[in-house]
């Protein structure tokens, strides 16, 4: 007998990356919610893709997650899962990647945003879109949406075994001592006045994970905040190792927990100006490996996406 149930979706959401650098103005426009942002703007964010190389691994990394998501649970319920990607802010949209899905049968989706820590800026957004879409589809997906999974034991022990690779790394004289950095991007600070639960969920994930690794003596900053002209939250990374060398701190692991690829906020923002900043400081900066589309990853994101899944079928 023949099994028509209709596979489930597995609706992934990352932040969206140009593709060139003619992109670099529509993305910055989209960002900025259709607000077009002055030519010098565009300039200064398209020197800094420029200077990476002229585009992030982002939406590669995105869909080699995605396959591999889905080779393992094809491995496990073949025809059962069939995962997707959409962008919050560049090709292929949300908006795109929903009807894809509809037309493919699936009635029933997961969605899980590639970033762990809930704020209604960060998460709430990506939770807009995917509304929005399904609202204009004729018939709408029952979507089943992650908001936050900081707290999952499998995120925190990978970025624990992340800090100790990286702690290997350093010279054997700074090892003991380095101090772990986590960071996570900074947003306005007017998200405090709404109670969001940001600022709460980085502070209790990274002193999970600290405590996964027995730490005593940790720190959290923010980084990658914007010019839009209000107070954004702090410390900013940059002043913060300032701060931290006039502690007399030699050594840092960098921790950007907030994201889970290389990206601009990553290749750039920490790679040349927290580096930089570091070095100029006479510090040494050792910045863990993102788990991009690594194996444990897939491991992470398929035990949770289990436990969704079980909780709902
Ligand atoms: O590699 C890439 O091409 C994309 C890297 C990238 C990631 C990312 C993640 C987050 N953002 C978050 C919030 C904001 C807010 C604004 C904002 C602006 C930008 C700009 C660029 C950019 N973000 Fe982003 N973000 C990335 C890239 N982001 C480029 C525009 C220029 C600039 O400010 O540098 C301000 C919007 C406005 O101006 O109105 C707010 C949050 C995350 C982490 C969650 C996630 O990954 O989805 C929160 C990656």
């Amino acid at each position: 007998m023949t099994d028509h149930t209709p596979p489930a979706g597995i609706f992934l959401l990352a932040y969206g990356t140009p593709e060139s650098l003619d992109d670099v103005e529509p993305y910055f426009t989209h960002i900025r919610g259709g607000r077009k942002p002055s030519p010098e703007a565009v300039e200064h964010l398209r020197e800094r893709y420029r200077l990476i190389g002229g585009r992030t691994p982002l939406k590669d990394l995105t869909f080699a997650v995605a396959d591999k998501l889905q080779a393992r649970l094809d491995e496990e319920a073949p025809g059962r899962y069939r995962v997707y990607v959409g962008m919050k802010h560049w090709h292929p949209f949300i908006a795109e990647t929903a009807p894809r899905i509809a037309a493919d049968g699936v009635q029933d989706v997961v969605a899980l945003a590639l970033a762990p820590h809930y704020s209604r800026m960060s998460i709430g957004g990506y939770r807009k879109y995917v509304d929005e879409a399904n609202a204009a589809l004729e018939q709408p997906l029952r979507v089943t949406f992650i908001e936050r999974w900081h707290d999952d034991p499998g995120f925190r022990q990978l970025i624990a075994d992340r800090i100790a690779a990286a702690r290997a790394e350093l010279p054997p004289e700074l090892r003991e001592e380095a101090l772990v950095l986590f960071s996570a991007h900074s947003l306005p600070e007017r998200i405090l006045s709404w109670n969001d639960p940001y600022p709460d969920e980085l502070r209790e994930s990274a002193a999970g994970i600290a405590g996964m690794l027995g730490l005593t003596d940790w720190r959290l900053c923010y980084q990658s905040a914007g010019m839009t002209g209000e107070p954004w939250l702090g410390p900013d990374i940059l002043d913060y190792l300032e701060e931290l060398h006039s502690e007399g701190v030699r050594a840092v692991i960098s921790a950007p927990f907030g994201f889970v690829a290389d990206h601009l906020e990553v290749l750039w923002d920490i790679d040349r100006e927290a580096q930089d900043k570091a070095t100029e400081l006479g510090m040494t900066l050792q910045r863990i490996r993102m788990p991009n589309a690594d194996d444990e990853f897939v491991d992470v994101l398929a035990a949770l996406l289990h436990n969704v899944l079980e909780r709902h079928q």
